[in-house]
């Protein structure tokens, strides 16, 4: 049976100043994903902090907010057959160096906090991520 999902996916800072932002959408797009709808933005880090809620008690929330609204970013919905794995699966572990062969941190992460790529970790917070950058 199939399962059409929809995943938020974005391109973070150290993507978009490195001027990768297209060649990580043409992996997207070759991996099966459509790009359903994406803008360019920066965020404020009130914005960033509301983003990042479930991590507020962890030692790295302030960095990785200030992180996260340091700069442009792309903010995306993939569409796909099992979209929120897929794309999970595609971006590679949350440490770059842990990352497999052919993921996109693997090949474009710098560091656990530079690692290029956010995605949803759930159909549940896809919803959410989606609505949080696309509440029309
Ligand atoms: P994920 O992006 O793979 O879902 P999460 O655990 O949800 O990983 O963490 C959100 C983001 O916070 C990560 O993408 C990474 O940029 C940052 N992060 C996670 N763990 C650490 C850490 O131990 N030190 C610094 N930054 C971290
Ligand atoms: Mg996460």
């Amino acid at each position: 049976m199939s399962n059409i999902e929809q995943t938020l996916s974005i391109i973070k800072p150290d993507a978009v100043e490195r001027n990768i932002e297209n060649e990580i959408k043409e992996i997207f797009k070759s991996n099966g994903f459509s790009i359903l709808k994406e803008k360019k933005i920066q965020i404020e880090k009130s914005e960033a902090e509301k983003f990042y809620k479930v991590h507020e008690t962890k030692p790295f929330y302030n960095d990785l907010c200030s992180y996260l609204s340091s700069g442009p970013i792309v903010v995306m919905v993939l569409e796909k057959e099992n979209a929120v794995l897929a794309n999970r699966e595609l971006m590679g572990a949350t440490n770059p160096k842990d990352a497999e062969e052919g993921t996109i941190r693997k090949k474009y992460g710098i560091s656990i906090d530079k690692n290029s790529v956010h995605g949803s970790d759930s159909v549940e917070n896809a919803e959410i991520e989606i609505n949080f950058f696309f509440k029309d």
